[in-house]
């Protein structure tokens, strides 16, 4: 079951896909994509996928013509960060795939030390885990009571999935293409980010945590209603425990 890794090669192919989910990020969407778009190897594809109603899509638009890899995809009829997502799939070519929010609380410079693991075929799903050893939260990154509820979750989902995972919230991550093409992901929701790492585990994939930096949003606003979401996810994690979603 488990992958073999995914050297990036220079074979012509896409090695790389990075997604960025968007619902109204024009405050911060143009230096995100510049900052990803410094640290992509070559043979490497953005896609973003907006189903917000500001001025991010007209932001990247503008900013494919300026830059090959960038691309933009308008989820019309968009129902949550996870259908983003499964669009962005969908439209994917690249055999590693990276997802990284927009609003900047995880750095882009750090993709390169998110993927190694998997270049160097020591997993097939890397987490960007705010809350490990050596992890860096900034003034204003995570309030005290996301803080908590993100480690209730994540114990929560190691405890029934018998793997400890420090951040299964974690806006940014890393996985092989064979990571989705078996694991079918079910949630359109904020779930998602939970969905992917507990169903990886599930089907006998190797995840690891790696420690990142964590900053406070660069503008815009959370699109998560802590209290509504955090009993959604738990609620979900339990349905993925019982082969039930
Ligand atoms: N397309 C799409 N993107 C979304 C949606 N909700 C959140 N996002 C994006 O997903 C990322 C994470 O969302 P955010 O609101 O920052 O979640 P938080 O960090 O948990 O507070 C950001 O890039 C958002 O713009 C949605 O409903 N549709
Ligand atoms: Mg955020």
């Amino acid at each position: 079951m488990n992958g073999q890794g995914a050297t990036l090669e220079n074979d012509g192919e896409c090695q790389l896909t990075v997604i960025i989910t968007t619902l109204n990020e024009e405050a911060s969407i143009e230096e995100c994509i510049r900052r990803v778009v410094a640290v992509l190897p070559e043979q490497s594809e953005l896609l973003v996928v907006d189903g917000g109603h500001d001025r991010t899509g007209e932001i990247v638009m503008a900013l494919a013509d300026e830059l090959p890899v960038v691309r933009y995809i308008r989820n019309e009829n968009d129902r949550g960060k996870g259908h983003a997502v499964h669009v962005a799939i969908a439209a994917s070519s690249g055999r590693l795939l990276v997802q990284i929010d927009a609003d900047l609380q995880f750095l882009p410079e750090e993709i390169p030390r998110l993927i190694e693991p998997i270049q160097s075929g020591r997993a097939d799903i890397v987490l960007g885990s705010r809350f490990t050893r050596g992890s860096i939260r900034r003034p204003g990154s995570t309030t005290f009571f996301r803080s908590f509820g993100n480690w209730l979750t994540s114990l929560y989902a190691s405890v029934l999935f018998g793997r400890r995972m420090t951040d299964v919230l974690a806006g940014m991550k890393a996985w092989t293409r064979e990571v989705t093409a078996q694991t079918k992901l079910a949630c359109e929701t904020c779930s998602y980010d939970a969905e992917l790492p507990v169903k990886a585990v599930r089907s006998g994939f190797r995840i690891l945590d790696v420690p990142v930096t964590t900053d406070a949003r660069h503008g815009g606003q959370s699109a998560i209603h802590v209290v509504r979401d955090g009993w959604r996810i738990l609620k979900d994690i339990t349905l993925f425990r019982l082969a039930l979603r």
